[in-house]
């Protein structure tokens, strides 16, 4: 190699010592390639993802949303039962819109808590501490930047209090079904009896509307995708043209499972830092899944996971639902 300046070596170091970068590397010399979607939100794809949540096409919020506004008092119950003390954890709080109708109903009825809410963007953590004292005057919030089971950790050492973990939106989907039943083991195993999680599970239902939901006509889904090659650009200094993808979802009824993909056009080479990554034509990166369930199998995973089905909460539509279950 040829002589290599200390500021560049230093670079060279910063750049393959990033988490980012050596699952970007793994995900892309793997054979199919893949990409983690956990990735999709930096400052950017949390705004993209805003444009997305109030697009026609994606319901899941909007099911949520129905849920929290129209049941918040019953939900409320359902989680403070004897009205102790208790801590309110939040797994990928993102801009924290459905939970504030909670946060709002258990303020005004003098409910005893701190909030802490746990995202893997920055951005919306540093939102969310500086907005929220505002909106929710006090409200005893602290943020949690980073991965859900590092910040439950970091949350447990902030908290002697019951737990009241929620974990919306559906953003168990982004795990396949087997993933997502060991991660409620592994969230069981973290949370001591008594505690209560609040998960939200979009439901299956008629196969043109999910799909539809990622596959938004005005294609914002795409741009969600393309994002997280324009985050490669931005940050490792990759060189993907981002015209020569499209963007590709497919949803299976039988299993539920909702998956997207970015496709190349072309015959084509990408830089990443020291890296060259070869794309054959029409050669698919797997982006992301976002797994729908039926009912049975949301108490199915309950079961399996050792916690204890309490109570269910359903949109108008039967669309989505937000299981309260015991530890
Ligand atoms: C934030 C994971 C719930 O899977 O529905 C939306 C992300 N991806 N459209 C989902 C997403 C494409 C979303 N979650």
């Amino acid at each position: 190699m040829a002589s290599t300046s200390p500021a560049t070596e230093q670079k060279n170091n910063a750049l393959t010592d990033d988490q980012f970068y050596k699952d970007v590397i793994a995900g892309l010399t793997s054979t199919p390639k893949r990409l983690d979607s956990k990735y999709f939100y930096d400052a950017h794809g949390d705004k993209i993802f805003q444009e997305l949540m109030g697009c026609e096409e994606y319901y899941p919020t909007n099911c949520e949303m129905e849920i929290f506004t129209a049941q918040t008092a019953e939900l409320c119950k359902a989680l403070i039962a004897d009205g102790d003390a208790f801590d309110l954890i939040e797994l990928g709080a993102g801009d924290a819109t459905k939970s504030t109708q909670l946060l709002k109903y258990l303020i005004d009825n003098k409910a005893d808590f701190k909030y802490l809410p746990i995202d893997i963007s920055e951005n919306v953590i540093s939102y969310l501490n500086i907005t929220l004292p505002v909106t929710l005057p006090g409200i005893r919030i602290q943020g949690l930047n980073g991965e859900y089971f590092d910040m439950l950790k970091k949350a447990a050492a902030i908290s002697d209090k019951r737990k009241v973990v929620m974990f919306l939106g559906s953003n168990i989907g982004n795990m396949p079904v087997a993933d997502a039943q060991a991660f409620c083991k592994e969230l069981r195993n973290n949370l001591s009896k008594g505690d209560m999680l609040l998960i939200g599970v979009d439901l299956k239902k008629n196969p043109a509307t999910v799909l539809a939901a990622y596959n938004d006509s005005k294609g914002i889904t795409k741009r969600f995708n393309i994002n997280l090659l324009e985050r490669m650009n931005r940050e490792l200094g990759a060189d993907f043209n981002t015209r020569q993808f499209d963007h590709y979802a497919t949803y299976d009824p039988e299993t539920g499972s909702c998956k997207s993909y970015l496709i190349s056009l072309a015959d084509q080479k990408v830089k990443i830092g020291e890296e060259t990554i070869t794309f054959l034509k029409d050669e698919y990166i797997y982006m992301e899944i976002s797994q729908k369930y039926a009912v049975e199998q949301v108490n199915e995973m309950a079961a399996l996971s050792g916690f204890k089905p309490l109570n269910q909460f359903f949109d108008n539509k039967n669309w989505f639902v937000d299981a309260v279950w015991t530890a």
